[in-house]
């Protein structure tokens, strides 16, 4: 069914042949053509589509490309904004263990920078400064000699994944669940290059700077700029990245360099990084403060109107589970449903559950160890259903200090962050 959205494009993506003195620099520009109305008709035929649970919009209905840039690779996802480009992931399209890059969600703030585009390094420098001992200017290539390389599979997920599903709705990006991949990522600690500058004690939280483009066009204004509080900082499977799938970072995942930061929303993982400036204080960079990942301090009744004053900074990110196989909408032959999918928590997730009968029932799946800490964890499990007919199959987390993903849309808040509901996919059975 994703065939009519798919696009098939060559991307202006990095290599390493981009070195400035011998690389031609690659074309700016890839045009798509439109999927437009063409991506509907995969939905035609599908007997039960419109009955489907609210927010369980067939694939392809929110697929308008344009003229884009940077994002011409990308297989099947739903594109959500295309100003700035926010682009997420079907779930079944998700169903990799290692999230490839043309399936990994695009959540961007501002423009992608025309360097990026254009694969050209260039100069490229990563400044460390604020409550450190000794101020640090690294390019990449001393990032990649004076520091151990390491390579990890981590868990990124916008903390705005599953905003559609609350009501009243927020504002913002759509998400409804694929927002959220988990590619390998190579780079160093975030950890050794701090404590290479030397972290002072006054230490509170970092503040973290790329250079992508404001929308306004100003380039006074910064798109986006958060930060995390020191010890996050600290932990060793926050990474600062060059390569994502043991290629060089795609132009819009934050070519030559971005943070990994695991288990916090994804906005902490900084693209095109150029500097981080640890503070003595909360980070106050763009998208720090106000409502934009922030949630009420106290419980609120959904549609209330929260003073800015009792919003608190987003930390980690709730346990959570995502079916990738088989894909929603399914028409199955037999009783006997063979289910996969990835579950991932702020730490490791202790067990899974599915169900097919609205939760009044569950049944526990095989729950694989994570390959290392922070990546998601794949489950699978048979499922046997009682006779022919419409089933929607539910798949539940429990993370290891015991919290389990809600039935229902938890807490809401004004902008619609740490939706974890179950994940719910309908098949017609027999
Ligand atoms: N420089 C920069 N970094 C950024 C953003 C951005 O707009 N600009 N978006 C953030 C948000 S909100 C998310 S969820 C992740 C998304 O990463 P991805 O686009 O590589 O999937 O990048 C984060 N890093
Ligand atoms: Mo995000």
């Amino acid at each position: 069914m994703d065939d009519t959205t798919k696009v098939h494009v060559t991307t202006p993506q990095a290599t390493e042949t981009a070195t400035p003195e011998t690389a031609e620099r690659p074309a700016r520009r890839t045009f798509l053509k439109a999927a437009g109305l063409g991506a509907l008709t995969a939905t035609v035929g599908v007997p039960f589509a419109r009955y489907l649970p609210e927010g369980m919009q067939p694939i392809g209905m929110a697929h308008a490309q344009g003229e884009v840039e940077g994002y011409g690779f990308k297989d099947g996802l739903t594109l959500l904004n295309d100003r700035p480009v926010n682009a997420e992931t079907p779930a079944h399209l998700l169903d990799d263990r290692v999230t490839p890059a043309n399936r990994l969600f695009i959540r961007n703030n501002g423009g992608v920078p025309f360097h990026a585009l254009d694969g050209d390094a260039t100069g490229w420098t990563l400044t460390v400064d604020g409550e450190v001992d000794t101020p640090l200017e690294l390019t990449l290539d001393a990032l990649a000699s004076d520091f151990e390389v390491v390579t990890r599979q981590l868990t990124l997920e916008c903390g705005g994944n599953g905003r559609a599903f609350f009501v009243p709705g927020a504002s913002g990006n759509q998400w409804t669940t694929g927002a959220v991949g988990c590619p390998e990522w190579t780079g160093v600690r975030l950890r050794d290059v701090l404590n290479a500058a030397g972290v002072k004690d006054s230490a509170v939280y970092t503040g973290h700077y790329g250079n992508d483009p404001h929308l306004s066009g100003d380039p006074e204004k910064v798109a986006i700029s958060r930060g995390v509080p020191i010890a996050k900082a600290l932990e060793e499977d926050t990474l600062i990245a060059w390569a994502m799938n043991g290629e060089p970072l795609p132009a819009i995942h934050g070519f030559p360099l971005r943070l990994v930061v695991p288990g916090y929303p994804g906005s902490a993982s900084q693209k095109w990084l150029t500097r981080i400036w640890v503070r003595d204080q909360v980070h106050d960079g763009p998208k720090m403060g106000g409502y934009s990942y922030r949630l009420p301090a106290y419980p609120v009744a959904p549609g209330t109107e929260v003073p800015e004053a009792d919003m608190v900074v987003m930390e980690t990110m709730p346990v959570k589970s995502l079916i990738t196989s088989p894909a929603t909408r399914t028409q199955h032959d037999g009783l006997s449903l063979d289910v996969r999918g990835h579950a991932w928590a702020d730490g490791e997730v202790a067990a899974v559950h599915v169900s097919h009968d609205f939760g009044q029932t569950w049944q526990e799946a095989a729950l694989e160890a994570p390959v290392n800490r922070y990546a998601w964890q794949h489950f699978t499990a048979t499922v046997d259903l009682p006779q022919p007919g419409y089933y929607e199959i539910w798949s539940r987390a429990t993370d290891t200090d015991g919290r389990v993903q809600p039935v229902t849309t938890p807490g809401w808040n004004p902008r619609g962050y740490g939706n974890n509901m179950v994940h719910r996919i309908a098949v017609l059975a027999g």
